[in-house]
């Protein structure tokens, strides 16, 4: 209530945001399909969209202030110098992120689009429901006149539920390396549906950790503070509440390392004793050996030639092409072909 006036208060914020949810119990469906599939194969593997409930949003934040993990800090270096010149090449107006998470790169694309006059709406999309709803909030209080049309879902499954153009130029964004998160026939199928998010002139714009010593990446995925082992671990922290099971958590090691012959990062959770656990919700027990491994997470290293191959496979044209000065990480900007 507005205690001079006695009147309720405008509204503003709440008017700008519209949240659309697709993920309802056929969340916890696919969580029960991906532990059933991924936990009974020869090599135990599961996806890593599922480290990210609100703990897990809040130590991958961490994780992104970290010493170690140059990926986060540089990605914003680029991106804050170069968020004018891509705003002005691109005439953009809406930004659709997908994967948005906290919102952080979001707000340097919104303040260029801000200072062009071009910004209208801002589309984020992301299995995190509160990391989702709390960087809507802030950013429509920061923006006057945001419209935030966020959706809850996962991009994998759900890209039909980001809406149509609002008749200005477009920029979808896949920031982070995210995109280096799937193998890569997954990537390339990935990369040509967000494509079919794209008119003549709209532009994609993709975040690429690139190849480089393996000593500097793996110091990224394994800091000396152990918040990356703490995010690795949420994912059985996940599994034990949702499908009621009984994972000893705190015997399961984090395991980080580089493969040259694929170029990316593995994260692994390692059994340090033999233990059998119950998944009681999708009537499962799963045997660990002593050390036996199971993978949570590939994170692929790139060069501009594997973004150009992936692109032309998806049916994508890369146009430019930013770095920092020691070639760390990359930006694409890339339209269909
Ligand atoms: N773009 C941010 C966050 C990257 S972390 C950055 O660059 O810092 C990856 C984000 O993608 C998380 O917010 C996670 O919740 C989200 N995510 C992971 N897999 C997803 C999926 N399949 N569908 C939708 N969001 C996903
Ligand atoms: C979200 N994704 C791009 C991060 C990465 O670097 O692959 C997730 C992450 N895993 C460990 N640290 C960060």
């Amino acid at each position: 209530m507005d205690a001079a006036d006695g009147r309720e208060p405008l509204m503003d914020a709440a008017d700008a945001i519209t949240i659309d949810s697709f993920l309802d119990e056929a969340a916890e469906r696919v969580l029960a399909d991906d532990v059933l599939d991924g936990l009974t194969r020869p090599f135990k593997e599961l996806p890593p969209k599922h480290f990210y409930d609100s703990r897990g949003s809040e130590l991958f934040e961490r994780i992104c202030e970290l010493p170690e993990y140059y990926p986060t800090r540089t990605e914003l270096e680029i991106l804050t110098e170069r968020a004018d010149e891509i705003v002005a090449e691109t005439g953009a107006g809406e930004l659709v992120e997908l994967g948005s998470g906290a919102a952080e790169k979001a707000r340097v694309l919104l303040s260029a689009m801000d200072r062009a006059g071009t910004l209208t709406r801002y589309v984020p999309l992301d299995v995190s429901e509160s990391a989702l709803e709390e960087s809507a909030r802030a950013l429509v209080d920061e923006y006057e006149g945001l419209e935030v049309y966020g959706v809850i879902g996962d991009f994998e499954r759900h890209l039909d539920g980001v809406p149509d153009g609002d008749g200005h130029a477009r920029l979808v964004a896949l920031l982070g390396g995210t995109i280096g998160n799937f193998p890569p026939g997954t990537r390339r199928r990935l990369l040509r549906r967000i494509g079919g998010l794209l008119g003549d002139e709209d532009r994609l714009l993709l975040g690429t950790d690139l190849v480089k010593d393996p000593a500097v990446i793996e110091a990224a995925y394994d800091d000396a503070e152990g918040v990356t082992a703490e995010f690795n671990r949420n994912v059985l922290h996940v599994i034990n509440r949702e499908l009621n099971a009984n994972f000893p958590i705190e015997q399961f090691e984090h395991v980080a390392f580089f493969d040259p012959d694929h170029e990316w990062i593995e994260m692994r959770l390692r059994a340090s004793e033999a233990c059998t656990v119950e998944i009681e919700q999708v009537g499962l027990t799963v045997e660990f050996g002593e050390g036996e491994e199971l993978r949570t997470e590939i994170s692929a290293k790139f060069t501009r030639q594997r973004v150009e191959a992936d692109f032309a496979a998806a049916g994508l044209a890369l146009e430019r092409w930013f770095t920092d000065d020691d070639g760390l990480f990359a930006l694409s900007l890339a339209r269909r072909q």
